[in-house]
């Protein structure tokens, strides 16, 4: 068939405005949703080809995560439900900003490039969230699909994540579980109410959680899930989307970056509370004391929650496994001081974005990774998951390793290793916390965050700023670091940087202190240094 044919034709139909230029940045593509229809098909064409080139099902995310309701976005999913790889997010950048005329010229040079037999079939997953403008982007990706003579399975309204397990599960023949909703929620569940058999004599209070589904796909399918929790977790869904906005005083995003409850949750004092973000990628959890005062449980804590047990439950098993927590410059000083001089953890940094923290962890049999914002999962090597499953057979063994491996391998089913999952990650910590009988406030105990603030700097060309050393550094502009260096030495428990954004146009500034006011401060004089 001519396939280039059928492209040109089509492609007509989702014209390029003449000049916009885009990137695929840290999160695919995210703009204002009116400028993406050319985007979502040229994606359905880039996605067949990746999948004519890897022979497996390639996926497609329709979505801007916590953005606003008026943007949108997309991002394409490797074979075994992994980020798009680097080589490949340069093609997704070429292909979006060739004019219309070129379109053709570009695609044969990836063609050729890759050396893509174009005999080969191929296979798309798509997926949206609950934003207005993604039902005619997913249609404009399906369209570029078919245009290139590649199946499509159009999965509908799913979480990101749920979309990333789906091509897995397609990829690895049912191995990793039935590439279906339904799938999906039976393994999760399972998994979950196996690990809190070993809880015993839970309260009401114990089993109950508030849920801000930030208004968004997570709020849809957590209701979905809920009758294959048996009761044993009893969730109240506040923002599910039938009265708020999308994202707006609400959500993952909202709650870490404001530092306070959202708006539209029904909280009494003492509740365990999480926000999800809008595709459901992201959790945090919080509550308020008796004083009304609010904390958070960001992602440096849900490591620490998380790294915890696990290190506990290879002790139990007797298993010799290399287990490390990876962070980002974000994550706050005092969890990686916990985990690297009390729990005795490996901990590596890396720079800001997922899969660089992905990456990171593949190098260990154990590795958890968490942005303090509250992305994260944990990946088990495949010697790991092989030593665990003989251990959990053998019958050589005493009871307390067998307990351990069998809650281990309990653990592993409830992860999501494909990406960050705010319903799987909410499923383990609900465990946990039921396993060990620790409240919300226990948890809370472990370490005390050091105060810390945020800001954004506008800035004509924030690309001059350079960084190293996972981006803790600044290399340019010349003498930015020595004056960080200078105010940082004027507070006490003191750490700053900047980066510039890959997500907006602005340079980032961090800064912690020990106190709110000197870490308000010492952000504030930084992001003067910047300009
Ligand atoms: P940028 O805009 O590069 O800081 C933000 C988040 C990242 C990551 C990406 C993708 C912070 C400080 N940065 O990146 O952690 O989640 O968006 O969504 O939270
Ligand atoms: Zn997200």
């Amino acid at each position: 068939a001519d396939y280039f044919k059928e492209v040109i034709e089509q492609s007509s139909l989702h014209p390029k405005p003449a000049g916009l230029v885009l990137q695929y940045g840290t999160a695919g593509f995210r703009t204002n949703a009116n400028q993406l229809d050319h985007i979502m098909f040229r994606m359905g064409l880039l996605a067949a080809l990746r999948s004519k080139k890897t022979k497996a099902t390639i996926g497609v995310m329709v979505t801007a995560s916590h953005n606003p309701e008026e943007d949108n976005g997309v991002k394409l999913v490797d074979p075994m439900g992994e980020m798009l790889t680097a080589t490949w997010e340069g093609f997704a950048t070429q292909l979006a900003n060739t004019e219309q005329e070129e379109l053709l010229t570009a695609l044969k040079d990836i063609v050729k490039k890759e050396e893509i037999n174009m005999n080969q079939e191929a296979s798309v997953f798509v997926g949206k969230d609950t934003r207005s403008s993604s039902a005619s982007l997913s249609q404009a990706v399906l369209d570029g699909v078919h245009a290139l003579g590649g199946h499509s399975k159009n999965y509908g309204l799913v979480t990101t994540p749920q979309l990333h397990y789906m091509v897995c599960c397609k990829n690895t023949h049912g191995k990793y579980g039935d590439a279906t909703l339904e799938g999906y929620y039976s393994k999760l569940c399972q998994a979950f109410l196996q690990l809190t058999k070993n809880a015993s004599n839970r309260t009401d209070d114990q089993k109950h959680l508030c849920v801000d589904g930030a208004n968004g796909i997570g709020a849809l399918k957590v209701r979905e899930m809920e009758s294959h929790l048996k009761k044993e977790l009893q969730i109240s869904i506040f923002n599910d989307g039938s009265e708020g906005k999308l994202n707006h005083q609400c959500g993952a995003d909202f709650v870490k970056v404001q530092q306070k409850p959202p708006t539209g949750i029904d909280m009494n004092s003492g509740d365990r509370c999480c926000s999800f973000d809008g595709d459901a990628d992201r959790i945090v959890y919080y509550y308020t004391d008796s004083q009304g005062l609010f904390h958070l449980l960001d992602g440096d804590k849900i490591a620490t929650l998380i790294s915890t047990f696990l290190k506990e439950l290879l002790v139990q098993a007797g298993l010799d496994l290399k287990i490390a927590v990876v962070q980002t410059a974000y994550a706050n000083g005092s969890s990686t001081h916990y985990l690297e001089n009390t729990m005795k953890v490996i901990v590596r940094c890396t720079k800001t974005g997922v899969k660089h923290l992905h990456h990171a962890a593949q190098e260990f049999d154990v590795g958890v990774y968490f942005e303090a914002n509250g992305h994260g999962t944990v990946l088990f090597s495949k010697s790991a998951e092989e030593k665990l499953q003989q251990l959990a057979e053998a019958t050589n063994i005493n009871d307390e390793r067998k307990k351990a491996a069998l809650l281990l391998q309990s653990t592993v089913n409830i992860i999501n290793q494909t990406v960050g999952d705010a319903i799987s990650d909410m499923l383990l910590i609900e465990a946990i916390l039921a396993i060990k009988g620790m409240t919300v406030q226990q948890w809370d105990a472990i370490y005390s965050d050091l105060p810390n603030r945020q800001l954004k700097v506008k800035v004509s060309d924030r690309r001059l700023i350079e960084t190293t050393d996972a981006e803790r550094r600044a290399v340019s502009p010349a003498g930015l670091q020595e004056a960080i260096d200078t105010l940082v030495k004027k507070y006490s428990q003191a750490r700053s940087f900047v980066r510039p954004s890959g997500t907006e146009d602005v340079v980032r500034v961090y800064a912690e202190a020990n106190t709110q006011e000197s870490a308000n401060a010492l952000a504030h004089e930084v992001s003067l240094a910047v300009y």
